[in-house]
């Protein structure tokens, strides 16, 4: 079998990926799950409709989300993950010696366990280093009853669609900033400059009223819409920081200082409508 795979998340733009295989289709608790073999990403996981990582090209995703702020913190001990249920985030945050906890606040069970099938070539098994704790609940809850416990925050979630709307809220920042210790750091899927202008623009001005550094960046995963994600870093302590920082202990194969540097320069349009 092969067949085209178009996802569409805009009503005004498609792409699409070759899949050879289905490994799992279900509908969980909140969404449609998906597991494909694809023709040249290797596996893949789609929810509701819309790919949210593959084997070939996640690595810029989960590096940038993950060591920015991670680096730009120095030695960090508590790490909380919002989402996050493949596994790929929590495989990185683990490379840190320094890392003492990290928790995982994912709602679908049914993504932790199928990744950890259909990921773990890639992934290995995160889940299993003790310093790993997986809590299958709502992350607003689990950041009110936690102010000033975490070093780093990854918000590693879906779209701004459905339950995860939520996630892309001033509400949500403010939380997300209050559970930060003073001189933490947070990263945020923050989608795409040329499709979600308005939203970023939005996500920045809440990031700028609670913390003195927040900062856009990007990176390059060909499997997202426009051929990219960027992420909002947001901290008291400047992104730059992390330049200064040694990586921890285990291969990069997105992340270099060149790369670490270049991601936060915004194509003209895109810094004049964020910065002014
Ligand atoms: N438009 C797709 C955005 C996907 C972001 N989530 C990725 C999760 C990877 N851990």
């Amino acid at each position: 079998m092969s067949i085209w795979f178009t996802e569409e998340l805009h009503p005004y733009y498609r792409k699409g990926i070759r899949i050879k295989k289905i490994l799992a289709d279900e509908q969980t608790q909140f969404q449609h799950l998906q597991f494909v073999e694809t023709e040249f990403f290797g596996n893949a996981m789609i929810l509701d409709g819309i790919i949210q990582l593959t084997e070939r090209d996640n690595m810029g995703y989960h590096e940038m989300i993950v060591h920015v702020p991670m680096l730009a913190v120095g030695n960090p001990k508590r790490v909380l993950i919002v989402g996050g249920g493949d596994g790929g985030s929590l495989q990185q945050v683990l490379r840190y010696p320094s890392v003492e906890e990290a928790v995982v606040c994912e709602l679908d069970q049914r993504v932790v366990d199928l990744s950890r099938e259909y990921f773990a070539a890639t992934f290995g098994d995160p889940w299993s280093d003790p310093r790993a704790k997986l809590l299958t609940r709502d992350a607003f809850g689990f950041l009110e009853e936690h102010p000033a416990q975490f070093d780093v925050i990854i918000s590693d979630t879906t779209d701004p669609i459905g339950m995860a709307e939520r996630l892309f809220s001033d509400e949500f920042y403010k939380l997300m900033t209050r559970a930060l210790t003073p001189n933490g750091a947070a990263s945020t899927q923050c989608e795409q400059p040329f499709f979600d202008t308005e939203l970023i623009k939005n996500i920045y001005r809440s990031a700028k009223a609670l913390t003195k550094n927040p900062a856009y960046y990007y990176a390059n995963i060909p499997t997202y819409p426009g051929g990219g994600i960027g992420f909002t870093y947001v901290s008291n302590a400047p992104w730059e920081n992390g330049l200064k920082t040694p990586y921890p202990p285990g291969e990069n194969k997105y992340l270099n200082p060149e790369i670490h540097k270049a991601a936060f320069a915004l194509p003209e349009f895109f810094r004049k409508e964020l910065y002014g």
